[in-house]
């Protein structure tokens, strides 16, 4: 037998659970090495600030700046960058972010407030976070669209200064990344990265203020670093690889089916692709496309790796039963690539982002939909959410009590506090009690 490209399941087999979770498993390994050379490196961050930074720069990255100024990238460098671009490159970052901001906008929570009939008020104050650092690979990672869906969120919030931070392997800038910094409205740019970049945001250095919280993806060592500043600073997620779980009729060209697989599995080797269907005929269709057009694709060695490591078609007895297995996966992106895909998409109840209808590839998702692409990956669906507005606001709670409220709730208050012990509660609240009064 032929080492097939992609794992076939079928849910009526005995061992299906069993061979479906060992599929979804994924091991983010914390690798000792690394957590011990991180854990080094943010102490000398936070002990000789600049001086450190830099020296790890010029050690990791090879940079030849001898002063952080020269690490740093004006705004006006930026827009000159931007305006260099082939035109339809820059029309479609300007259109991306557009679309970005507009859904974005819709996210923007007011603050509140009740009053009681007594004249207490109540209510919930929205205030953005003051300073965010926003942390982009180099190299093959480097994402100008990631910079637009954590840059614009942040901005439409409210965030004063969104400082991003990225590395430059030899004095390399990537054009694309600063360009798309520009659109965003990115109010500072350094070129430095690794867990000595993680470090200057969360400690702060001579030239770079602390940070209130840190997002976008790294490598390994980033990862490790921003767990480590958690608590000093807020992080958004430490995301796993990305993943992509179609839901198929057998009504949609099979070589689309295949090409959504691939625009997943070609992020990385750890990237899982997993289509689901009822039509037996349709999957083996599939896998026929998947062969015939993995030859032409750049990234052929990594889509290969990951169909075949954690990629899987799946026979499923039913639609009803897919969309039950998509909530047991959970997935960062459901593809519902069905007719009235609607009805099954009210079914779902844990996805990242959910595509309904053969003509919405993630794809679209990706780069200019509208929706954030960050979003919750391994399983992690089930309790969070897309990065979004949110994420760069805080809530304060209000509390205005009327005199006559202070009676009720005093004497609420009060017996409540003599219950757990607490005396000084109690007598703080007595003495609101016109009864009490002195
Ligand atoms: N699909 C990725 C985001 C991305 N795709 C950036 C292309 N560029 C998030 O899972
Ligand atoms: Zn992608």
């Amino acid at each position: 037998m032929s080492k097939s490209v992609i794992n076939r399941l079928n849910s009526k087999d005995i061992a299906f659970k069993d061979n479906l979770k060992s599929l979804l498993a994924f091991e983010s390994e914390q690798d000792d090495a690394i957590e011990n050379a991180v854990n080094s490196i943010l102490k000398d961050v936070k002990q000789n600030g600049d001086k450190a930074v830099l020296k790890y720069s010029q050690q990791f990255d090879k940079v030849t700046a001898t002063s952080m100024a020269e690490l740093e990238v004006s705004l006006a460098e930026c827009q000159v960058v931007l305006e260099s671009l082939p035109q339809e490159q820059r029309q479609a970052l300007e259109a991306a972010a557009e679309r970005v901001r507009t859904y974005h906008e819709r996210q923007k929570t007011p603050s509140w407030s009740y009053q009681e009939s007594d004249g207490t008020i109540l209510g919930q104050k929205i205030t953005p976070m003051d300073r965010v650092g926003l942390y982009v690979p180099g190299g093959k990672a480097a994402y100008p669209s990631s910079v637009l869906m954590n840059a614009i969120p942040a901005k439409v919030a409210g965030v004063k200064e969104v400082v991003m931070v990225t590395p430059t392997p030899n004095g390399q800038r990537n054009p694309l990344v600063l360009a798309a910094a520009a659109v965003a409205g990115v109010d500072r740019i350094i070129t430095i990265g690794g867990a000595q970049a993680v470090a200057a945001l969360a400690y702060g250095t001579e030239t770079i203020s602390q940070v209130d919280k840190i997002v976008g993806p790294g490598n390994a060592f980033v990862a490790s670093a921003k767990r480590h500043v958690f608590g000093t600073v807020g992080i958004d997620m430490v995301a796993g690889p990305s993943e992509i779980l179609i839901i198929a009729d057998g009504k949609t060209p099979v070589d689309w089916i295949a090409m959504d697989l691939f625009s997943q599995a070609e992020h990385d080797e750890l990237a899982q692709a997993i289509l689901l269907s009822p039509d037996e005929n349709y999957l083996n269709k599939v896998e026929e496309s998947i062969i015939k057009q993995l030859e032409a694709m750049p990234r052929k060695d990594i889509i290969a790796t990951s169909l075949k490591n954690r990629g899987a078609l799946i026979k499923v007895d039913s639609l009803d039963e897919a969309c039950e297995i998509a909530n047991f996966i959970a997935p960062e992106h459901l593809e519902i690539s069905t007719e009235n895909a609607q009805v099954w998409a009210d079914k779902i109840r844990h996805a990242g982002a959910i595509f309904m209808g053969p003509f919405s590839s993630e794809s679209l998702g990706d780069y200019c939909a509208g929706p954030n692409h960050v979003l919750p990956t391994s399983r992690t669906a089930r309790f969070s959410s897309p990065l979004g507005v949110y994420d760069f606001q805080k809530r304060s709670s209000l509390i205005q009590v009327s005199k006559q409220g202070a009676q009720t709730l005093g004497r609420i208050a009060k017996e409540l506090a003599y219950g757990e012990g607490l005396q000084s509660h109690a007598r703080s609240a007595e003495y609101r009690l016109v009864s009490e009064e002195k």
